[in-house]
């Protein structure tokens, strides 16, 4: 009984919210502009002049707004005993924070937060920028608690599909490293054209890395290389073991926000701990049975590396589902395909069954690879591209 009064008091709040859409544009946008999102409400006040003021003021204590995407949380407190931070993990209804002070909290979020239903798994992602309220309790690991109260607006968000919903797998991040192996387990190109059209819908710069370039004649894969490598994409080859790649990656990684992802066992936790030697992550052999990872990373987590920047460890996933991509416009992220769609008789063709087709006669005159033409086609005829 109880419980249906406090939804029903969410919803009233909510649909307030929504009739000052304009105004938390503006918000947005301002926070977005000078980047002051991780300064505590009064801060922001300060920074951004009297006028803002007011707007602030008119805010706090309203309750959230969700946009349109599901992506923006927005949730004004006052800000008197709050600190910013950083999701570096979540386990569940729970997340850990890496505040401002340098302390870790343990963090439920806030009820309010917590029941909105944003079509997603979990309200709050790893790398999210948060801001919590500390509470005088600590846990038995000694570990101080508290109250995530705001999340954000976000950037970068990378998320995959999951049983029809929106899986968040990380937020806040510039780049995608995306880690494949040579050999155990077997190469999986398709894999990697899907974390792509991913970066290219959200706009992230992409690394394809080729690793255990140890176990392979790297010559034999030279031709994939290339091609990744002539779209723009850094591509390099790698190896935890011999070293080849790590202080590229470690540059590449230097200051930037960065996520690696890729199947269970390809080596991301192995190339991290070669980048940064104190991170010590878990890693595990790849089966021998079946040459499959054994899914050791069983949960995104952002961490800190020495060189500078940060990088979220992901666990392996076997299939990657695209999230929030339509069908019509997968050839658009496909690099070599784009300048060709308008080379096609018809508007909305698809590039596959049509014979009067630009791209297919690109395709056919070698000027796009056979292969990634091919993992073009399986997106659009799986037609699980669409949300
Ligand atoms: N030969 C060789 N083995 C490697 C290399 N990189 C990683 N490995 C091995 O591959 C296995 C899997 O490595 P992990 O780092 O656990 O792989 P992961 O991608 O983090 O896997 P998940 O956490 O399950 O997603 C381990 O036995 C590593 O020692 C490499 O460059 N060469
Ligand atoms: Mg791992
Ligand atoms: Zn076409």
């Amino acid at each position: 009984m109880a419980k249906n009064k406090k939804s029903k008091k969410i919803r009233t709040a909510l649909k307030k919210r929504h009739q000052t859409r304009q105004r938390t544009g503006d918000l947005t946008r301002e926070f977005q502009q000078h980047g002051f999102e991780d300064e505590s409400p009064e801060n922001r006040e300060r920074v951004s002049g009297k006028g803002d003021l007011t707007r602030h003021r008119t805010v706090v204590g309203v309750a959230a707004d969700v946009d349109d995407t599901g992506l923006q949380v927005r949730l004004n407190v006052d800000g008197s005993d709050t600190i910013a931070g950083r999701v570096l993990r979540v386990h569940g209804l729970e997340s850990i924070v890496l505040a401002k002070n340098g302390n870790e909290y343990r963090c439920a979020i806030r009820g309010l937060l917590r029941n909105m239903d944003t079509g997603q798994r979990n309200v709050v992602a790893t790398g999210d920028r948060v801001t919590i309220r500390p509470e005088p309790v600590t846990d038995s690991a000694d570990r101080q608690q508290g109250l995530i109260v705001r999340i954000e607006p976000r950037y970068g968000v990378i998320s995959r599909a999951s049983r029809g919903q929106q899986h968040v797998i990380v937020t806040n991040v510039d780049q995608i490293v995306i880690v494949a192996s040579l050999a155990e387990p077997a190469l999986k190109p398709n894999l990697i054209d899907r974390f792509l059209i991913t970066a290219e819908r959200v706009g992230c710069h992409s690394i394809v890395c080729l690793n255990k370039s140890d176990l392979i004649d790297p010559a034999e894969l030279q031709p994939l290389a290339g091609i990744y490598g002539q779209l723009g994409y850094h591509t390099l080859f790698s190896s935890a073991t011999t070293g080849q790649g790590i202080e590229e990656l470690r540059t590449l990684l230097r200051y930037k926000q960065s996520v690696i992802v890729g199947q269970s066992g390809v080596g991301k936790s192995s190339l991290l701990n070669a980048i940064d030697p104190q991170l010590k992550l878990a890693t595990a052999h790849v089966s021998k049975d079946n040459q499959k990872g054994k899914h050791t990373t069983t949960g995104a987590s952002l961490i800190a590396i020495q060189s500078g920047g940060f990088v979220v460890d992901t666990p392996g996933i076997r299939q990657f589902q695209l999230w929030d991509v339509i069908a019509e416009e997968v050839a658009g992220f496909y690099r070599e395909i784009r300048p060709f769609i308008n080379k096609c008789k018809y508007p909305d063709c698809t590039h596959v069954h049509e014979t009067k087709c630009g791209v297919k006669h690109a395709v056919a005159d070698g000027l796009i690879d056979l292969r990634r033409y091919d993992s073009y086609c399986q997106i659009r005829e799986a037609d699980e591209s669409t949300r």
